[in-house]
């Protein structure tokens, strides 16, 4: 047994090793993407032949990861939040024909939007799935969870949901490791048809099965060790606790707990331990990073006659992440907050980075602009997203990924002109091109900029999917090739720019104008390893 420093993205990619997967299906995403890219720089992994490359976008990991279990190994699939609803055709489905080999699916969610358009909490798609879920509390508990969650994985012949949220992927403690697996071998299930061809028939078959397997995914948490039951005598109030607020809560009681307290790691809910809070405590606080997912369970189970306090009934503000100091003050302490930010700091804005290609698209964009009476830019989701705020001001929406070719096709087909979209290279292969051949085939009048910086930038840096392609993939779909103009993003050739910008929004039709110039950040650290 080792122990070792790690984040828990790093504890999650680790335990995954050792615990024999054969593949990590992913698309990068703040905050799970180290856990790939842990497993992509493990000696271990490469030795073993891991699967590790990024996928196009989420929605193809899933299915990868769910095809590699089909084959009798174990898969680990990781994505971000918001990763899972583009995810979520084959994450519902999968609980419907189930699994052969382990998997496991991460999904780092993001409470309070440090980097992400939203805060949705996925323990309502697990729910929504109705397969089993776990929530660590602890760098050490993700560990241990996957490391024996493909085993209950393959148990229960369930994928499994794992939620972390940025606080614990992003933050660091000692990990104790334990001996490494074998890998499975490949072995198809005897009974795939039965399973994994959903036609209605045999779907309706599969239906009855996932509902009846409740009661085993119940019996598995009620016995599960990640959810415990702490007793103390003062029953006035009973806590109960998911995920890393259970961290949070253990903070405000150095020297033991107070109250009985309820950890629940794993889901469904453990219903006897619930009841059993209920039954012993007068009322029932509940501490949970994201939705009031399990408060509002409570409400329906255990009726009207239990007072349940959280962020239903104002206890706890309803948006946001826990920290220990909120905690603290919904349990009546005297809170003096070491957590707020200085005085001193100076709040600062994101901005993009000065050489970064994406400034001149917006300088040019924006000059030919002008020259329209009410064009419209619609935004996409990327390090161009910041092309928003001053000085360019240059965009007018950003929803989700690939939205800013579909908006864009919908307002031109409203009368919008210029109808401008604005996209990154990942972005546009993960799920622009789908929206490009909408386009193509209705000859939408579109003014389509794929900004090429040729990574994934606003992640890190990781590989792109479509790098060196893009003309190739426009003229596949269908774009006219004499319609997909190739520029040099650079103040000298600004003029040229705005020429080529011009002639393709008059262009009565899809037009692909791709500006390409390395990221600075990519070329910087490229430059920088060749040193060494
Ligand atoms: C569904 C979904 N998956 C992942 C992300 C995380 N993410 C934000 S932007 C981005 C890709 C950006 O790459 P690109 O489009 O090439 O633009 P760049 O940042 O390089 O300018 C990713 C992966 C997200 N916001 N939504």
């Amino acid at each position: 047994m080792e122990k070792q420093l790690f984040l828990g993205d790093e504890a999650i990619a680790q335990a995954a090793i050792d615990a024999g997967i054969s593949g990590v299906y992913a698309y990068p995403g703040t905050p799970s993407t180290e856990i790939t890219e842990y497993i992509q720089g493990s000696a271990v992994a490469k030795e073993r032949g891991i699967h590790s490359r990024w996928s196009a976008n989420e929605k193809t990991a899933m299915e990868a990861a769910l095809g590699m279990s089909y084959a009798g190994k174990r898969s680990l699939c990781c994505m971000k939040h918001v990763g899972l609803n583009v995810a979520a055709d084959c994450f519902m489905n999968a609980g419907m024909s189930g699994i052969n080999g382990g998997m496991i699916i991460i999904t780092a969610d993001d409470p309070s939007m440090h980097s992400s358009q939203n805060e949705q909490d996925n323990r309502v798609y697990g729910n929504f799935a109705m397969i089993p879920m776990l929530e660590p509390s602890s760098q050490q508990e993700a560990y241990d969870m996957v490391y024996e969650g493909f085993e209950l994985s393959e148990k229960l012949g369930y994928p499994i949901l794992m939620r972390i949220t940025t606080r614990m992927a992003h933050s660091r403690a000692g990990v104790v490791t334990r001996p490494i697996k074998d890998e499975n071998t490949m072995n198809c299930p005897p009974d795939g048809r039965q399973r994994f061809i959903l036609l209605p028939a045999l779907a309706r078959k599969r239906f009855k099965v996932l509902l009846e397997s409740q009661k085993v995914f119940t019996e598995s948490s009620e016995n599960s060790t990640y959810n415990k039951y702490f007793d103390a005598p003062d029953k006035e109030l009973g806590i109960i606790t998911t995920g890393i607020a259970f961290n949070y809560l253990s903070e405000n009681y150095p020297d033991g707990f107070e109250h009985p307290v309820l950890k629940i790691s794993q889901y469904p809910l453990p219903r006897k331990l619930v009841e059993k809070i209920a039954n012993e405590c007068k009322e029932i606080l509940v501490l949970e990073e994201g939705y009031p997912v399990v408060e509002e369970q409570l409400k329906g189970f255990l009726g009207k006659g239990v007072i349940v306090h959280g962020r239903l009934d104002g206890t706890l503000q309803r948006d946001g992440e826990l920290t220990p100091d909120t905690v603290g003050k919904a349990l009546g302490k005297e809170i003096n907050s070491y957590y707020a930010i200085p005085e001193v700091v100076e709040q600062r804005p994101p901005a993009l980075c000065q050489g970064c290609g994406h400034r001149d698209v917006y300088e040019a964009l924006n000059e030919v602009l002008a020259e329209y009476k009410d064009p419209k830019v619609f935004g996409d989701i990327g390090c161009y997203t910041l092309g928003a705020l001053s000085p360019f001001r240059a965009i007018d929406s950003c929803i989700d990924m690939g939205a800013s070719i579909t908006m864009a096709k919908g307002a031109s087909d409203a009368g919008v002109f210029p109808a401008v979209s604005v996209i990154g290279d990942s972005t546009f292969t993960h799920s622009g091109m789908t929206g490009l051949l909408d386009c193509v085939n209705e000859n939408t009048n579109i003014t389509i900029v794929i900004s090429d910086n040729e990574t994934t930038a606003m992640t890190g840096g990781q590989d792109s999917a479509g790098t060196g392609r893009l003309e190739a993939i426009c003229a596949g779909i269908g774009v006219d090739p004499a319609h997909i103009r190739v520029m040099i993003p650079l103040k000298k050739n600004y003029e040229e720019m705005k020429t080529i910008i011009r002639e393709e929004i008059e262009y009565k039709g899809v037009s692909v104008l791709i500006p390409r110039r390395e990221c600075i950040q990519t070329l910087t650290r490229k430059k920088k390893a060749s040193k060494k």
